[in-house]
């Protein structure tokens, strides 16, 4: 990728349609156009419509691909940053394409997914937690995570974040004044002042935290594993979820040998239900195989939903699945299954049966499990971020734990550097841009 290359790309969905929007940005994009339609365009206004006549060649003035409208917009103010020119031409495969070969044969070049965002983070226009952002937005499957990713590009959080990088600077400036001195003795006044300053870091940055994993959960969907012994119910509880018959259900053990999956949206969210075949020690090859895909579903899961049809049975089917480990942080529900048959069960969390009005109460309490019926709503939409923003809570943490045990100052400003570093990446500052490229803008769409 060369940033000063002149690119190209259509920005609206590659089939036919009324009118398809192509996009170029970069030096030459005024010469390639004026070749295009005969005429000067730098003497055209920026950001008013024209309507003008594309011809495939200079030479050749009586092929045209289309009459169409055009804006130019000149550099700074475009998105990239750059000159850009935008064509709305008719929605035909055959015109787009026209077009595109036209201005590559001109000088341009076709672009990589993600490059008008990454020429734009590169020119100054936008953070990479907002360019982060407008990928989650075009990516948003519901009106609640399209409204997160908009109020992650109001650029609050970006706001936040290089607020605590500038304190982290200026204190980490005052230690290296303080240390270049050579009357410097006493380091507490300093130490003081790292403290105060972790301690209104972290709370600014939990809260972040927090809201931050919901997004993951806004934009990826939840994955929830239904599992239990055969026949207690799973499928029955999925069909009934999704409103249709999805999986086979029959009163015969280890009848569900795939896992079968399912869609549900939520309140703005999606989740993702996976119906497994129970584990039992006496199945069958094909059922062997099976089980072992119910135990890459309980680990690939954000939730688990234990079912059993009494109480006593949950403990063994925790143990079955490796449930029963301090190490498992996923949420974990117990659902006694067969309300009609076994009566309501104290020691789940909820019991049901395949006759019930609704299931409400069962999603209630996915929902407060995972978090989610809080609704903080503002945080960073990528899981990167999410990484970054840990990491740098890890760092403030050891900080504070190196100062109660008594280090010195010049021991403190060197994770009070390391914690500075962990924001310039979530802001991608002072990272190259082939290293960013290779994480973030080329899992974007091309033309974005
Ligand atoms: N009485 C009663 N039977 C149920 C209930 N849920 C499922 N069943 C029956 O239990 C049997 C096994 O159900 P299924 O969903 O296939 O269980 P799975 O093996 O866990 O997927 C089927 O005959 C279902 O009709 C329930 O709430 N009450
Ligand atoms: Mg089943």
């Amino acid at each position: 990728m060369v940033i000063l290359d002149t690119i190209c790309s259509e920005c609206t969905a590659s089939y036919k349609s009324a009118i398809s929007v192509v996009r170029m940005s970069g030096p030459q994009s005024f010469e390639i156009l004026s070749k295009m339609v005969g005429e000067d365009v730098r003497s055209l206004k920026a950001r008013v419509t024209y309507f003008v006549s594309l011809y495939v060649s200079e030479e050749d003035k009586n092929t045209l691909i289309d009459k169409c409208l055009i804006v130019i917009f000149k550099a700074p103010h475009s998105f990239t940053g750059e000159d850009t020119v935008e064509f709305y031409t008719h929605g035909s495969r055959i015109i787009v394409n026209q077009l595109l070969d036209a201005l590559v044969s001109y000088g341009a070049r076709r672009a990589l997914g993600g490059e008008f965002s990454a020429k734009a983070f590169y020119n100054g226009k936008m953070d990479l937690s907002e360019a982060e952002a407008i990928n989650s937005l075009i990516n948003a499957r519901t009106g609640r995570s399209k409204d997160y990713a908009l109020r992650a590009l109001g650029g609050n959080n970006s706001k936040l974040i290089s607020g605590m990088k500038q304190q982290l600077n200026l204190l980490s400036a005052e230690i290296e004044t303080d240390i270049d001195y050579p009357e410097y003795e006493d380091d507490k006044p300093l130490i003081g002042k790292a403290e105060n300053l972790v301690d209104s870091l972290l709370e600014k940055v939990e809260p972040l935290i927090k809201s931050s994993r919901q997004s993951k959960y806004l934009f990826s969907g939840v994955k929830v594993a239904i599992v239990g012994e055969p026949n207690v119910g799973k499928s029955t509880l999925l069909n009934k979820i999704l409103g249709e018959d999805k999986a086979i259900v029959t009163p015969i053990p280890g009848t569900t040998r795939d896992v079968v999956e399912g869609e549900k949206e939520l309140d703005g969210i999606i989740y993702k239900f996976f119906d497994t075949a129970g584990i039992r020690d006496q199945a069958q090859q094909i059922e062997k195989i099976g089980i072992d895909k119910s135990y890459k579903a309980v680990q690939d899961a954000d939730i688990v939903l234990v079912l059993a049809e009494k109480a006593e049975s949950l403990d063994k089917e925790l143990e079955n699945l490796h449930l029963k480990s301090d190490k498992v942080d996923k949420p974990i529900i117990y659902v006694s299954t067969k309300k009609d048959l076994y009566g309501t069960n104290s020691e789940a969390m909820i019991s049901i049966s395949r006759d019930d009005a609704s299931l409400d109460e069962l999603f209630e309490l996915m929902e407060s499990k995972l978090d989610l019926d809080k609704k903080e709503e503002e945080g960073l939409t990528s899981s990167r971020d999410l990484d970054l923003l840990t990491e740098f809570s890890d760092c403030l943490r050891s900080i504070k734990k190196d100062i109660q045990e008594g280090l010195t100052i010049d021991v403190a400003e060197i994770k009070l550097i390391k914690a500075t570093s962990y924001l310039d990446s979530i802001l991608g500052t002072e990272s190259t841009l082939e290293d960013i490229y290779s994480t973030v803008f080329k899992y974007f769409c091309v033309g974005k």
